[in-house]
């Protein structure tokens, strides 16, 4: 049995973190069986979430679960489509990860509005008196990674400028197609969608948000993805 250590349902998402809802898509396109544990953070091997543990095997990070199911479980993700077309499906994918993530995260933990009704809810379990304490630090780390990693050097504009440019060439990728490259999902579709749903989840209101939502071809996908992957989601 495979168990995928996940942070749990939140704010109408599968999961608030992306890369989770990456490993649910993938598990669920390779057709395995999974169960679910809330309990893994603090075992997390490289401090973050997801992880997988496939039968005593535990495999950390997203990409490396998508790479270990192939290898492991035989499964072709791709099946059916060109080099140049995996090529570019990974492309947009690592675009949306590498690039957009950052703009997301920061909109939900840096603006005061969307950190107070989403990321606040995750220190709940703190003692009241350390909360305030726990939850500054953590906030100034969130603002360290961003600089690090170079999205936070840049003005609001020039970040919803960024989020326009990058959706759009996501947008122009998936074009008319059902999934990102076709009529059949490619392995890339899992963390394309986990993006693009994480981004327009209505429940934050954020310039990010507003720049993913100008293509109606992303909108349209996440409502496809979200009934064929999480029907769950609806029924909720
Ligand atoms: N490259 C990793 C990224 C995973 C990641 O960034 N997870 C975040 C949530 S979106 C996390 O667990 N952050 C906790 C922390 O940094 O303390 C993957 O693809 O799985």
């Amino acid at each position: 049995m495979i168990t995928l250590y996940n942070f749990g349902p939140a704010f109408g998402l599968m999961d608030p973190s992306p890369f989770v809802t990456k490993a649910h898509v993938l598990l669920r396109l390779a057709g395995l069986n999974y169960e679910t544990d809330t309990g893994g953070f603090t075992k997390a091997p490289k401090g973050k979430l997801p992880y997988i543990n496939d039968n005593g095997a535990i495999i950390a990070d997203s990409t490396l679960i998508r790479l270990h199911l192939e290898k492991t479980h035989g499964v072709v993700f791709d099946k059916g489509y060109s080099e140049y077309e995996c090529g570019i499906a990974w492309s947009a994918e690592k675009l949306l990860e590498d690039r957009v993530y950052w703009q997301v995260v920061g909109s939900r933990w840096l603006d005061d509005d969307n950190f107070n009704k989403g990321p606040r809810v995750f220190f709940n379990a703190a003692p009241a008196f350390v909360r305030p304490l726990i939850i500054s630090k953590v906030r100034r780390s969130v603002r360290r990674d961003l600089h690090g990693q170079g999205m936070g050097r840049h003005s609001p504009a020039e970040i919803a400028r960024f989020a326009g440019e990058d959706f759009k060439a996501v947008s122009r990728i998936l074009g008319k197609n059902k999934y990102l490259l076709g009529d059949r999902p490619c392995g890339a579709d899992a963390g394309v969608f986990a993006m693009v749903n994480g981004t327009l989840c209505p429940h934050f209101d954020h310039a990010v948000r507003d720049a993913a939502m100008q293509f109606d071809n992303l909108q349209a996908y996440n409502e496809r993805m979200t009934a064929e992957f999480f029907p769950e989601l609806k029924a909720a």
